[in-house]
């Protein structure tokens, strides 16, 4: 009978060790911008947070979708990444972009399947992964690309001229995170950051071919329709990129009520020194912005665009940049060939110096996420 009371208390105190944090976590005091938000996304919210705490969860765009000179449908029955390949590890954030899922299309504009993706987005969420979206959808007025200038958004808001086709394309993308569920049924909580890079020029979205009033709306009502739409598995996310002033930050910035992370894109392009004050400079402002709206914040997209260049770029040039930044993830962008790639695979002039970087105590990967909040 002891021995059975003993193996009781046992198993009540393993209840009790595994469920620590959840055991006590109030859904009731996380206040998202969708208010009807799931349980599972609040703690998503929650766990991104207690990252950002603990160090800096490292990101990879298509981590798992290809990498340098291979292709998960090459060989399908293993979940492959170049990160791995390397470390042993696989990224502790994955991203993928939904560019032309608002076409009906089968495959991304970088041709990875959306099916692929759901496939590996229930994997690795099942490991712990936090998962991030971008959308580089197409230009609703003229069908061209993402980089296609040609002013849109006025034509996609309420009595736009484009309005139907718009809400088509967000009923696409809704379809899209309704689908993602997990082994019980229930939705995957995920990052949505739509309309990145605002302020730049590049995009139609973007500066010069948006006034900032339209931005600020466009993003609202397309919260309010994926929301229409039954869509409350997301955890929204802005990222302009980099800035020269918090003015710059906020120019854009639907407000407090419209996002759940803040964000920025910074990319190495001026040269080492410059990149590392740049993040420093722009993390900071990131960094006061997230404590005066109480808001995680995170490096959502960058990497070394001088490619082949740089063995000790992880460690002496980025890690600087980031370190002791508060930010919960930095996402390095996708790995697509030897001339166009932002992370690393093996047989790259860092490679050695990207081992280092991951055996930070600063820097997590997945084994050193999955259980944090979770
Ligand atoms: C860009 C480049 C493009 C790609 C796009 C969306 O930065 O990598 O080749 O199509 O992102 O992933």
């Amino acid at each position: 009978m002891k021995n059975f009371v003993r193996l009781v208390a046992f198993l009540a105190s393993l209840i009790f060790i595994s469920c620590g944090p959840l055991r006590t976590f109030d859904a009731d005091t996380i206040v998202l911008t969708d208010k009807d938000a799931t349980r599972e996304t609040k703690i998503l919210y929650r766990r991104i947070s207690e990252i950002g705490k603990e160090g800096i969860a490292f990101g990879h765009q298509d981590a798992t979708a290809y990498g340098v000179g291979w292709k998960h449908e090459d060989n399908p029955h293993e979940i492959r990444s170049d990160i791995k390949h390397v470390t042993g590890k696989f990224p502790a954030v994955h991203g993928f972009d939904l560019g032309h899922i608002e076409l009906g299309k089968s495959h991304n504009l970088d041709t990875v399947s959306f099916a692929l993706m759901k496939d590996h987005i229930r994997e690795m969420h099942k490991k712990g992964a936090v998962i991030t979206f971008s959308w580089h959808l197409d230009n609703p007025l003229t069908d061209g690309s993402s980089w296609d200038p040609s002013a849109a958004v006025s034509e996609i808001l309420t009595n736009g001229s484009q309005r139907e086709k718009y809400e088509l394309w967000v009923k696409r993308i809704s379809n899209f995170f309704l689908s993602l569920k997990d082994d019980n049924g229930k939705f995957i909580p995920v990052i949505f950051r739509p309309y990145h890079e605002m302020n730049g020029g590049w995009f139609w979205w973007g500066e010069g071919n948006v006034s900032n009033s339209n931005y600020k709306q466009l993003w609202k009502e397309t919260l309010e329709l994926l929301q229409s739409n039954g869509v409350h598995n997301l955890l929204y996310a802005y990222s302009p990129n980099i800035v020269s002033s918090e003015e710059e930050y906020e120019k854009y910035y639907p407000g407090d009520a419209y996002v759940d992370i803040l964000g920025i894109d910074i990319y190495n392009h001026g040269g080492d020194e410059v990149f590392v004050k740049n993040l420093k400079s722009n993390l900071e402002i990131v960094k006061r912005k997230a404590q005066s709206s109480d808001k995680p914040y995170a490096l959502t997209e960058t990497g070394n665009n001088n490619f082949g260049e740089g063995e000790d770029w992880w460690t002496q040039v980025l890690y600087p940049g980031i370190k002791n930044s508060g930010i919960s993830w930095v996402l390095l962008w996708r790995n697509d060939s030897s001339s166009h790639y932002f992370s690393i695979y093996k047989g790259e002039i860092s490679e050695e110096d990207f081992k280092e970087f991951e055996s930070l105590e600063e820097i997590l990967f997945l084994d050193e996420v999955e259980d944090i909040f979770n």
